[in-house]
């Protein structure tokens, strides 16, 4: 049973180590919006959203995610009991329609709460069974060719077990064809295009075929199921769709239409843990492997996003970097460490895992908002 009765939004400024370019635009601060949530007995959960500013990966923004979550998520929500974190997913589900990533955000504090009140690592709570998980890198478009090798074989060399490398229409070939040379015919090297391509650049995909890439991400628009089944049958590599699976239902469609082979899972992207599991059980039943998504997140989005990857169907190299690739000074107590191409999954504490330093959280607090059961808004 969990009950939550506060809900403290919090907003933080990060900036990235290094820019992060893809075919939608250029990333070199997070704006990162948080959720605490508490019940009456002292016990907290934590969220990430995982919205960025501007609407280029998917319609929600912070800013729209705060509002839905304020005038639509906390009123489902606060105040009042549920059997677990799947009938309080299920309320949101059935609340309203769309912004997944502003309810994902609630639900998955929901699941640490549910899981610090069970005394079980998430990792348990959610039904996953490794001990680690394997780490790939995903790598922004970069200066150049050339520049590109070099990230591609440093990332190899650190133990990345995949690296993943964003292309968009004139910065694909030369780029992959340079990441290809350096990591080697046998390494899984992985294509992320971002929604970038139409049906009418089936030779540029084409080409990018021929480095036989372990997977190519999401190629065409989003809502354009049956424009990758129609490229799948064109293509030898897999597709992997992202951006196209925004809920179980979505998923299902993918797997019917043959147009995806892969799925991209991103709790964040898809309404939470529930959905996420729920994708993730389907593609099993259907021979399809998933692996977990990422969005630049702090460690407390990572720490959801590790341990979801520790079910078993997980079977690919998640973007699942550790603090440093990230962040100069990461939000959780420990950082995120990567040894032997794999983050371990915590698993000597209950919840996600690792402790959110306040004292560093309210440092980087831009904006904070406390919404309360039966309180005023
Ligand atoms: O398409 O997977 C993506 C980051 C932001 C938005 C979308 C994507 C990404 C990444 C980065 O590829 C993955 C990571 O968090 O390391
Ligand atoms: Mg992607």
């Amino acid at each position: 049973m969990i009950s939550i009765t506060r809900l403290v939004l919090r907003e933080i400024a990060l900036s990235l180590r290094e820019p992060f370019r893809t075919s939608s635009g250029i990333t070199h601060h997070r704006r990162i919006l948080l959720v605490e949530a508490t019940d009456d007995d002292g016990a907290e959960g934590w969220g990430e959203c995982v919205a960025e500013e501007t609407p280029s990966y998917s319609a929600e923004t912070v800013d729209t995610a705060r509002q839905a979550i304020t005038a639509w998520v906390a009123p489902v929500v606060l105040g009042r009991a549920f059997g677990g974190p799947e009938e309080l997913s299920a309320a949101l589900e059935r609340a309203f329609r769309g912004h997944p990533m502003a309810k994902a955000a609630v639900e998955m504090a929901a699941w640490d709460l549910a899981a610090r009140r069970a005394g079980l690592p998430l990792a348990r709570l959610l039904g996953g069974t490794r001990e680690r998980v394997e780490v790939g890198i995903s790598l922004g478009i970069q200066g150049s060719p050339a520049a590109l090798a070099e990230r591609a074989a440093a990332a190899m060399a650190e133990g990345y077990r995949r690296v993943k490398v964003k292309v968009a229409p004139g910065e694909d070939l030369a780029f992959a064809a340079a990441a290809r040379e350096a990591v080697g015919e046998e390494f899984p090297l992985s294509l992320d295009a971002n929604a970038a391509y139409s049906l009418e650049d089936l030779p540029a995909l084409r080409a990018l075929d021929g480095l036989h890439p372990a997977m190519i991400e999401q190629p065409l628009a989003a809502d354009d199921l049956s424009g990758h089944a129609r490229l799948a049958a064109s293509l030898e590599s897999p597709i992997c769709l992202d951006e196209s699976v925004t809920s179980a239902a979505r998923a299902a469609d993918v797997i019917a239409f043959g147009a995806g082979r892969i799925i991209n899972i991103k709790p964040g992207r898809v309404g939470g843990h529930a959905a996420a599991r729920a994708i993730h059980d389907l593609a099993q039943r259907h021979g399809l492997p998933v692996w977990c998504g990422g969005m630049l997140e702090s460690g407390i989005g990572r720490a959801h996003n590790v341990a979801l990857a520790s079910l078993p169907g997980f079977t690919l190299p998640g973007d699942l970097s550790p603090s440093r690739r990230y962040w100069k000074r990461d939000l959780v107590h420990p950082e995120w460490e990567m040894a032997g191409g794999c983050l371990s999954v915590p698993l000597d504490r209950p919840g996600i895992g690792v402790e959110v330093d306040r004292e560093f959280l309210e440092h980087l607090a831009v904006w904070r908002e406390e919404l309360r059961a039966g309180g005023d808004r």
